[in-house]
Protein backbone atom coordinates (compact mmCIF):
# COMPACT_ATOMS: atom_id res chain seq x y z
CA UNK A 1 0.00 0.00 0.00
CA UNK A 2 1.34 3.67 -0.51
CA UNK A 3 -0.11 6.20 2.00
CA UNK A 4 -1.40 9.70 0.85
CA UNK A 5 -3.51 12.36 1.84
CA UNK A 6 -6.70 13.93 -0.38
CA UNK A 7 -5.39 17.41 -0.97
CA UNK A 8 -8.07 19.62 -2.79
CA UNK A 9 -5.95 21.94 -4.64
CA UNK A 10 -3.88 24.98 -3.68
CA UNK A 11 -6.99 27.48 -4.56
CA UNK A 12 -9.09 25.56 -1.97
CA UNK A 13 -7.36 23.61 0.76
CA UNK A 14 -6.53 24.98 4.14
CA UNK A 15 -3.78 22.21 3.72
CA UNK A 16 -0.67 22.74 2.17
CA UNK A 17 1.57 20.02 0.16
CA UNK A 18 4.14 21.21 2.67
CA UNK A 19 2.49 20.15 5.42
CA UNK A 20 1.56 17.13 4.22
CA UNK A 21 5.25 16.17 2.98
CA UNK A 22 5.61 16.39 6.63
CA UNK A 23 3.64 13.85 7.19
CA UNK A 24 5.87 10.16 8.19
CA UNK A 25 4.79 7.89 5.17
CA UNK A 26 2.72 9.81 3.10
CA UNK A 27 4.46 9.51 0.04
CA UNK A 28 1.36 10.53 -2.51
CA UNK A 29 -1.59 13.05 -2.80
CA UNK A 30 -5.32 12.27 -3.91
CA UNK A 31 -6.54 15.05 -5.59
CA UNK A 32 -8.70 16.71 -8.24
CA UNK A 33 -9.45 19.57 -10.53
CA UNK A 34 -11.77 20.88 -7.78
CA UNK A 35 -13.41 23.58 -10.30
CA UNK A 36 -14.36 21.39 -12.93
CA UNK A 37 -17.61 20.36 -13.88
CA UNK A 38 -19.01 17.46 -13.94
CA UNK A 39 -19.53 16.72 -18.27
CA UNK A 40 -16.56 19.19 -18.72
CA UNK A 41 -13.24 17.76 -20.57
CA UNK A 42 -10.13 18.45 -18.25
CA UNK A 43 -7.04 19.92 -20.55
CA UNK A 44 -3.91 17.70 -20.42
CA UNK A 45 -2.52 21.10 -19.74
CA UNK A 46 -4.06 21.84 -16.03
CA UNK A 47 -3.05 17.98 -15.52
CA UNK A 48 0.12 18.61 -15.91
CA UNK A 49 0.52 21.74 -14.08
CA UNK A 50 -1.13 19.64 -11.27
CA UNK A 51 1.22 17.04 -11.66
CA UNK A 52 3.83 19.44 -11.47
CA UNK A 53 2.90 21.32 -8.30
CA UNK A 54 2.99 17.65 -6.32
CA UNK A 55 6.24 16.98 -7.72
CA UNK A 56 7.70 20.26 -7.06
CA UNK A 57 6.83 19.54 -3.23
CA UNK A 58 8.35 15.83 -3.51
CA UNK A 59 5.38 13.83 -3.92
CA UNK A 60 3.57 12.75 -6.60
CA UNK A 61 -0.12 11.91 -8.03
CA UNK A 62 -1.80 8.96 -6.56
CA UNK A 63 -4.68 9.25 -7.94
CA UNK A 64 -7.81 11.35 -8.51
CA UNK A 65 -11.12 11.58 -6.00
CA UNK A 66 -13.11 12.58 -8.10
CA UNK A 67 -14.01 12.76 -12.06
CA UNK A 68 -17.40 13.24 -11.46
CA UNK A 69 -20.06 11.68 -13.49
CA UNK A 70 -22.29 14.18 -14.76
CA UNK A 71 -26.30 14.01 -13.72
CA UNK A 72 -27.44 12.96 -17.63
CA UNK A 73 -24.74 9.86 -17.43
CA UNK A 74 -26.53 8.61 -13.90
CA UNK A 75 -30.09 9.51 -15.17
CA UNK A 76 -29.25 8.15 -18.95
CA UNK A 77 -30.99 10.84 -20.50
CA UNK A 78 -30.29 12.76 -24.36
CA UNK A 79 -26.86 14.02 -23.27
CA UNK A 80 -25.13 11.31 -21.83
CA UNK A 81 -23.32 9.97 -24.46
CA UNK A 82 -21.49 13.27 -25.11
CA UNK A 83 -20.98 13.67 -21.55
CA UNK A 84 -19.15 10.04 -21.63
CA UNK A 85 -17.54 11.14 -24.66
CA UNK A 86 -16.15 13.63 -22.46
CA UNK A 87 -15.03 11.46 -19.72
CA UNK A 88 -13.47 9.08 -22.22
CA UNK A 89 -11.16 12.52 -23.26
CA UNK A 90 -10.51 13.14 -19.51
CA UNK A 91 -9.67 9.73 -18.90
CA UNK A 92 -7.14 9.72 -21.79
CA UNK A 93 -5.69 13.13 -20.94
CA UNK A 94 -5.18 11.55 -17.33
CA UNK A 95 -3.62 8.34 -18.88
CA UNK A 96 -0.96 10.12 -20.69
CA UNK A 97 0.36 12.23 -17.61
CA UNK A 98 0.70 8.67 -16.36
CA UNK A 99 -2.30 8.69 -13.62
CA UNK A 100 -3.95 5.49 -13.04
CA UNK A 101 -6.79 5.62 -10.60
CA UNK A 102 -10.18 7.23 -11.26
CA UNK A 103 -12.01 7.37 -7.65
CA UNK A 104 -15.67 8.57 -8.84
CA UNK A 105 -19.49 7.89 -7.20
CA UNK A 106 -22.91 7.42 -8.62
CA UNK A 107 -24.90 8.93 -6.67
CA UNK A 108 -28.20 10.70 -7.14
CA UNK A 109 -28.25 15.00 -6.50
CA UNK A 110 -26.13 14.46 -3.16
CA UNK A 111 -22.93 12.79 -2.65
CA UNK A 112 -22.16 12.10 1.12
CA UNK A 113 -24.80 13.05 3.67
CA UNK A 114 -24.65 13.92 6.93
CA UNK A 115 -27.15 15.71 9.17
CA UNK A 116 -24.13 17.46 11.41
CA UNK A 117 -21.11 18.73 10.10
CA UNK A 118 -19.51 19.87 14.38
CA UNK A 119 -20.95 17.85 16.80
CA UNK A 120 -19.20 17.97 20.14
CA UNK A 121 -17.48 15.19 21.66
CA UNK A 122 -17.07 15.20 25.51
CA UNK A 123 -13.34 15.83 24.32
CA UNK A 124 -14.02 18.87 23.30
CA UNK A 125 -13.16 18.05 19.14
CA UNK A 126 -15.93 18.39 16.73
CA UNK A 127 -16.71 15.66 14.32
CA UNK A 128 -19.69 15.23 11.08
CA UNK A 129 -22.64 13.38 12.47
CA UNK A 130 -25.89 11.70 11.02
CA UNK A 131 -29.13 11.03 12.69
CA UNK A 132 -32.12 9.55 11.01
CA UNK A 133 -34.39 11.27 12.74
CA UNK A 134 -33.03 14.75 11.83
CA UNK A 135 -33.29 13.55 8.36
CA UNK A 136 -36.88 12.76 8.59
CA UNK A 137 -37.64 15.99 10.18
CA UNK A 138 -36.21 18.56 7.39
CA UNK A 139 -36.49 18.64 3.23
CA UNK A 140 -33.30 18.36 1.11
CA UNK A 141 -33.28 22.59 1.00
CA UNK A 142 -33.64 22.46 4.38
CA UNK A 143 -30.38 20.07 4.69
CA UNK A 144 -28.55 22.37 2.22
CA UNK A 145 -29.03 25.24 4.52
CA UNK A 146 -27.50 23.61 7.39
CA UNK A 147 -24.75 22.46 6.04
CA UNK A 148 -23.37 24.93 4.26
CA UNK A 149 -23.94 27.09 7.40
CA UNK A 150 -21.13 25.09 9.10
CA UNK A 151 -18.39 24.55 6.19
CA UNK A 152 -16.04 26.93 7.74
CA UNK A 153 -15.70 29.00 4.54
CA UNK A 154 -14.95 25.85 2.32
CA UNK A 155 -17.39 24.34 -0.63
CA UNK A 156 -17.60 20.40 0.03
CA UNK A 157 -17.62 18.27 -2.30
CA UNK A 158 -21.15 17.80 -3.55
CA UNK A 159 -22.29 20.43 -2.09
CA UNK A 160 -21.44 23.32 -4.36
CA UNK A 161 -24.31 26.09 -3.66
CA UNK A 162 -24.35 26.63 -7.56
CA UNK A 163 -25.64 22.25 -7.73
CA UNK A 164 -27.86 23.02 -4.31
CA UNK A 165 -29.61 26.03 -6.00
CA UNK A 166 -30.84 23.90 -8.46
CA UNK A 167 -31.79 20.94 -5.79
CA UNK A 168 -35.46 20.71 -6.86
CA UNK A 169 -34.68 20.79 -10.14
CA UNK A 170 -32.37 17.72 -9.86
CA UNK A 171 -34.78 16.04 -7.99
CA UNK A 172 -37.73 16.44 -10.52
CA UNK A 173 -34.87 15.01 -13.08
CA UNK A 174 -34.76 12.20 -10.72
CA UNK A 175 -38.26 11.29 -10.76
CA UNK A 176 -38.24 8.18 -12.59
CA UNK A 177 -34.65 6.61 -12.12
CA UNK A 178 -35.10 3.85 -9.53
CA UNK A 179 -32.38 1.22 -8.19
CA UNK A 180 -32.45 -0.86 -11.70
CA UNK A 181 -32.36 2.42 -13.97
CA UNK A 182 -29.62 3.73 -12.19
CA UNK A 183 -27.92 0.47 -12.10
CA UNK A 184 -28.15 -0.17 -15.64
CA UNK A 185 -26.89 3.25 -16.32
CA UNK A 186 -23.73 2.69 -14.53
CA UNK A 187 -22.88 -0.74 -16.18
CA UNK A 188 -23.61 1.84 -19.84
CA UNK A 189 -21.03 4.02 -18.69
CA UNK A 190 -18.53 1.41 -17.53
CA UNK A 191 -18.95 -0.26 -20.82
CA UNK A 192 -18.31 2.83 -23.05
CA UNK A 193 -15.35 3.66 -20.81
CA UNK A 194 -13.51 0.48 -20.30
CA UNK A 195 -11.55 0.64 -23.60
CA UNK A 196 -10.01 3.56 -22.36
CA UNK A 197 -9.07 2.19 -18.96
CA UNK A 198 -7.81 -1.01 -20.96
CA UNK A 199 -5.70 1.39 -23.08
CA UNK A 200 -3.81 3.29 -20.41
CA UNK A 201 -4.21 0.76 -17.16
CA UNK A 202 -6.62 3.21 -15.72
CA UNK A 203 -8.16 1.97 -12.30
CA UNK A 204 -11.47 3.22 -12.03
CA UNK A 205 -13.10 2.71 -7.96
CA UNK A 206 -16.63 3.29 -7.33
CA UNK A 207 -16.55 5.19 -3.98
CA UNK A 208 -19.73 3.29 -2.15
CA UNK A 209 -22.90 5.22 -1.14
CA UNK A 210 -22.12 7.38 2.09
CA UNK A 211 -24.40 6.80 4.45
CA UNK A 212 -25.31 2.78 2.71
CA UNK A 213 -28.93 3.39 2.06
CA UNK A 214 -31.33 5.90 0.30
CA UNK A 215 -31.76 9.18 1.27
CA UNK A 216 -35.07 11.42 1.36
CA UNK A 217 -35.88 8.48 -1.22
CA UNK A 218 -33.01 8.69 -3.96
CA UNK A 219 -32.24 5.49 -4.73
CA UNK A 220 -28.47 4.12 -3.91
CA UNK A 221 -26.82 1.29 -5.36
CA UNK A 222 -23.59 0.58 -3.68
CA UNK A 223 -24.28 0.05 -0.43
CA UNK A 224 -23.56 -3.46 0.34
CA UNK A 225 -21.37 -6.86 -0.36
CA UNK A 226 -23.89 -8.25 -2.65
CA UNK A 227 -24.62 -4.92 -4.60
CA UNK A 228 -20.68 -4.16 -5.30
CA UNK A 229 -20.78 -7.61 -6.33
CA UNK A 230 -22.93 -8.07 -8.84
CA UNK A 231 -21.38 -4.68 -10.02
CA UNK A 232 -18.13 -6.42 -10.23
CA UNK A 233 -20.05 -8.97 -12.22
CA UNK A 234 -21.86 -7.29 -14.53
CA UNK A 235 -18.43 -5.45 -15.70
CA UNK A 236 -16.20 -8.01 -14.91
CA UNK A 237 -13.18 -6.14 -15.93
CA UNK A 238 -10.14 -5.12 -13.70
CA UNK A 239 -10.29 -1.72 -14.91
CA UNK A 240 -14.14 -1.72 -12.76
CA UNK A 241 -13.00 -1.53 -9.13
CA UNK A 242 -13.96 -0.78 -5.81
CA UNK A 243 -12.89 2.41 -3.49
CA UNK A 244 -13.64 0.90 -0.20
CA UNK A 245 -14.50 3.18 1.97
CA UNK A 246 -14.95 1.77 5.93
CA UNK A 247 -16.68 4.59 7.48
CA UNK A 248 -19.30 4.50 3.87
CA UNK A 249 -20.14 0.68 4.11
CA UNK A 250 -19.33 0.74 7.49
CA UNK A 251 -23.14 2.87 8.18
CA UNK A 252 -25.05 0.02 7.79
CA UNK A 253 -24.09 -2.40 10.47
CA UNK A 254 -25.01 -5.39 9.06
CA UNK A 255 -21.84 -4.71 6.51
CA UNK A 256 -19.16 -6.89 7.88
CA UNK A 257 -16.09 -4.95 6.81
CA UNK A 258 -13.13 -7.09 6.90
CA UNK A 259 -15.15 -10.44 4.45
CA UNK A 260 -16.15 -7.58 2.26
CA UNK A 261 -12.52 -6.91 2.00
CA UNK A 262 -11.62 -10.38 1.63
CA UNK A 263 -14.56 -10.80 -1.10
CA UNK A 264 -13.14 -8.20 -3.15
CA UNK A 265 -9.32 -9.30 -3.58
CA UNK A 266 -7.64 -7.96 -6.67
CA UNK A 267 -10.43 -5.48 -7.28
CA UNK A 268 -10.22 -3.02 -4.55
CA UNK A 269 -7.96 -0.33 -5.92
CA UNK A 270 -8.49 2.61 -3.49
CA UNK A 271 -9.32 2.46 -0.09
CA UNK A 272 -10.59 4.85 2.72
CA UNK A 273 -9.90 4.20 6.47
CA UNK A 274 -12.55 6.03 9.00
CA UNK A 275 -13.96 5.10 12.38
CA UNK A 276 -17.70 5.70 13.13
CA UNK A 277 -19.04 5.57 16.44
CA UNK A 278 -22.51 4.24 16.64
CA UNK A 279 -24.96 5.34 19.66
CA UNK A 280 -27.76 3.52 18.10
CA UNK A 281 -28.22 2.10 14.22
CA UNK A 282 -29.25 5.24 12.97
CA UNK A 283 -27.12 7.88 14.92
CA UNK A 284 -23.90 7.62 14.55
CA UNK A 285 -20.85 10.39 14.75
CA UNK A 286 -17.08 9.87 13.09
CA UNK A 287 -14.37 9.15 15.46
CA UNK A 288 -10.61 8.74 15.88
CA UNK A 289 -9.15 6.24 13.08
CA UNK A 290 -8.07 4.63 16.99
CA UNK A 291 -10.58 1.15 17.52
CA UNK A 292 -11.08 2.40 20.84
CA UNK A 293 -12.39 5.27 20.33
CA UNK A 294 -15.06 4.43 17.86
CA UNK A 295 -17.17 0.74 17.16
CA UNK A 296 -15.03 -0.45 14.10
CA UNK A 297 -12.14 -2.86 14.73
CA UNK A 298 -9.53 -0.77 12.83
CA UNK A 299 -6.58 -3.38 13.06
CA UNK A 300 -9.03 -5.83 11.50
CA UNK A 301 -9.93 -3.76 8.36
CA UNK A 302 -6.22 -3.23 7.95
CA UNK A 303 -5.71 -6.71 8.35
CA UNK A 304 -7.89 -8.31 5.91
CA UNK A 305 -6.31 -5.55 3.29
CA UNK A 306 -3.21 -6.67 4.11
CA UNK A 307 -4.10 -10.48 3.29
CA UNK A 308 -5.91 -9.27 0.08
CA UNK A 309 -2.34 -8.50 -1.23
CA UNK A 310 -3.92 -4.37 -1.49
CA UNK A 311 -0.95 -2.35 -3.15
CA UNK A 312 -2.94 0.67 -3.85
CA UNK A 313 -2.89 3.61 -2.27
CA UNK A 314 -4.56 4.12 0.60
CA UNK A 315 -5.96 7.23 2.76
CA UNK A 316 -6.96 8.33 6.10
CA UNK A 317 -10.59 9.75 5.80
CA UNK A 318 -12.87 12.37 7.47
CA UNK A 319 -10.45 13.24 10.82
CA UNK A 320 -12.02 15.49 14.06
CA UNK A 321 -11.42 19.03 14.24
CA UNK A 322 -8.95 19.58 16.82
CA UNK A 323 -6.71 22.02 18.46
CA UNK A 324 -8.19 24.77 17.41
CA UNK A 325 -8.18 23.99 13.52
CA UNK A 326 -10.41 25.80 11.04
CA UNK A 327 -10.80 23.85 7.97
CA UNK A 328 -13.15 21.98 5.75
CA UNK A 329 -15.14 19.56 8.22
CA UNK A 330 -13.27 16.14 8.30
CA UNK A 331 -10.70 17.10 6.43
CA UNK A 332 -8.33 19.25 8.68
CA UNK A 333 -4.53 18.23 8.61
CA UNK A 334 -4.15 17.21 12.38
CA UNK A 335 -6.58 14.29 12.72
CA UNK A 336 -6.17 13.04 9.51
CA UNK A 337 -2.19 13.04 10.16
CA UNK A 338 -2.91 11.25 13.16
CA UNK A 339 -4.78 9.01 11.30
CA UNK A 340 -2.15 7.91 8.52
CA UNK A 341 0.13 7.23 11.41
CA UNK A 342 -1.69 4.94 13.02
CA UNK A 343 -3.05 3.42 9.80
CA UNK A 344 0.93 3.02 9.11
CA UNK A 345 1.65 2.19 12.44
CA UNK A 346 -0.86 -1.31 12.58
CA UNK A 347 0.46 -1.67 9.10
CA UNK A 348 3.73 -2.35 10.12
CA UNK A 349 3.11 -4.32 12.84
CA UNK A 350 0.90 -6.60 10.60
CA UNK A 351 3.96 -6.99 8.05
CA UNK A 352 6.71 -7.67 10.59
CA UNK A 353 4.62 -10.40 12.12
CA UNK A 354 3.29 -11.90 8.97
CA UNK A 355 7.23 -12.12 7.91
CA UNK A 356 8.06 -13.55 10.93
CA UNK A 357 5.80 -15.72 11.01
C1 LIG B 1 -16.52 12.65 1.24
C2 LIG B 1 -15.95 11.78 0.20
C3 LIG B 1 -16.80 11.76 -1.05
C4 LIG B 1 -16.08 11.02 -2.16
C5 LIG B 1 -16.89 10.92 -3.42
C6 LIG B 1 -16.14 10.13 -4.46
O1 LIG B 1 -15.82 13.07 2.10
O2 LIG B 1 -15.70 10.52 0.68
O3 LIG B 1 -17.07 13.08 -1.44
O4 LIG B 1 -14.92 11.71 -2.45
O5 LIG B 1 -18.10 10.31 -3.18
O6 LIG B 1 -16.61 10.48 -5.74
Amino acid sequence: MEMTLRWYGSRFDTVTLEQIRQIPGVTGVITTLYDTQPGEVWSRERIRALKDEVATAGMHIAGIESVNVSDAIKIGNEDRDRDIENYIETLRNLGEEDIHLVCYNFMPVFDWTRTELARKRPDGSTVLAYTKEAVDAINPDQMFESISGDMNGTVMPGWEPERMARVKELFEMYKDVDEEKLFRNLVYFLEKIMPVCNEYDIKMAIHPDDPAWPVFGLPRIITSKEKIHRLMKAVDDVHNGVTFCSGSYGTNRRNNLPEMIRSLKGRIHFAHVRNLYFHSDDNFEEAAHLSSDGSFDMYEIVKALYDIGFDGPIRPDHGRMIWGEVAMPGYGLYDRALGAAYINGLWEAIEKNEKRA
